[in-house]
């Protein structure tokens, strides 16, 4: 109801509060949720790859255009997702069939082309109405044995097998060239990925960052390439604060901005939450924005991964704050009053 505190406001001076949403989110009851709670919003699959570019050279901006004009105009900002993944990409941005009909690599050139027309002309296309982009997405592996070896954690998705092991540099700087070109766009460039509380994989992500950020640095008077780390922050109720302190204060110490990117926090299972789990959820909730709050100054924004258990990714699970009637669950008032809890 309308005598609750709006997330934004109770953070108004730490960092943007976000949300994923889809096109149904822009209109209605749930429009009046979003708007009150959130000063930013993510596309949940509008700007991603094949919803962008699914043929070569065939830009499709209808859909992404109408919902981040809609988005302006209610009077919040939107935050760019994604220019490069593994998933939701179409297959011919890096692969081909051979003769035998088989699904082989694109050779380097063609992909590194492929990989530049596509950030390219998305980042140009929306100019400044974003705030930020996820530049890439997910690049490293789930718990690499050898974090110190970055290059060999890296996920062996298509673009690493067609570009190489440089995929991510390239696209970064890629994304820099336009924003060189656009000097009064403000507009940060993310490296976003999950899992992050695991040490292997934060280790192994801070030594990708500071690698590209220090050659980068090297050669253009200390400037970044990447400006921020995304910690996506798909948790459970069993994960670790402890650990989202490490990773979070290991990424701060790159000197970039982190933006917890797709917050939500499984508890329960098969579409119900038991009273005791509601409160585990709440209190999860709760210590994660008494340490975003510590940090806030070096928090750009966090995003939750949708509004309602219902229309969440992970439904089955209740991850978010507001139940299937866009009721407020324990887990809101968590991160209302963090201190309480
Ligand atoms: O929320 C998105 C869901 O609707 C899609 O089906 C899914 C497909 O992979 O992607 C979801 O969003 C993902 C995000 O883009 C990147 N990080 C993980 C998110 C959850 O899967």
């Amino acid at each position: 109801g309308s005598h609750m505190a709006p997330l934004k406001d109770v953070y108004k001076n730490d960092f943007l509060i976000g949300n994923a949403i889809s096109a149904e989110d822009l209109e209605g009851t749930r429009l009046e949720l979003l708007k009150m709670h959130h000063d930013v919003v993510t596309a949940g699959n509008a700007m991603k790859p094949d919803a962008l570019q699914p043929t070569k050279g065939n830009f499709t901006f209808t859909a992404a255009d109408a919902m981040i004009d809609k988005v302006l105009a209610e009077g919040m900002k939107m935050h760019g997702h994604v220019l490069v993944w593994h998933q939701q990409s179409p297959a011919w941005l890096n692969t081909k069939k051979d003769d035998n009909n088989n699904t082989v690599p694109l050779g380097r050139d063609e992909a590194l082309d492929n990989l530049r027309t596509h950030i390219q002309t998305v980042m140009k296309h929306f100019g400044n109405k974003v705030i930020s982009w996820d530049v890439v997405n997910e690049a490293m592996n789930d718990n690499p044995s050898n974090p110190a070896d970055y290059k060999a954690s890296l996920r062996q998705t298509p673009w690493y097998q067609a570009i190489g092991s440089d995929y991510v540099e390239q696209a970064f700087l890629a994304a820099r060239e336009v924003l060189d070109e656009n000097p009064s766009w403000n507009i940060k460039l993310y490296y976003n990925d999950y899992n992050e509380d695991n040490q292997n994989k934060a280790t192994a992500i801070y030594n990708m960052v500071k690698d590209i950020n220090d050659r980068y640095a090297a050669a253009h008077n200390g400037k970044l390439l990447i400006d921020g780390v995304g910690m996506q922050g798909h948790y459970n109720i069993n994960t670790n604060p402890d650990n989202v302190k490490l990773s979070l204060e290991k990424f701060i110490s790159l000197g970039v901005e982190v933006s917890v990117s797709e917050l939500d926090v499984t508890a329960g299972n098969n579409y119900t939450l038991p009273e005791n789990l509601a409160v585990g959820q709440a209190y999860l909730y709760a210590q994660l924005f008494k340490l975003y709050k510590e940090h806030a100054d070096h928090i750009a924004r966090v995003t939750f991964w949708g509004m309602d258990d219902n229309t969440s990714w992970r439904a089955e699970n209740n991850p978010l704050l507001f139940d299937k009637n866009l009721q407020a669950k324990p887990a809101y008032y968590g991160v209302i009053d963090p201190a309480e809890q």
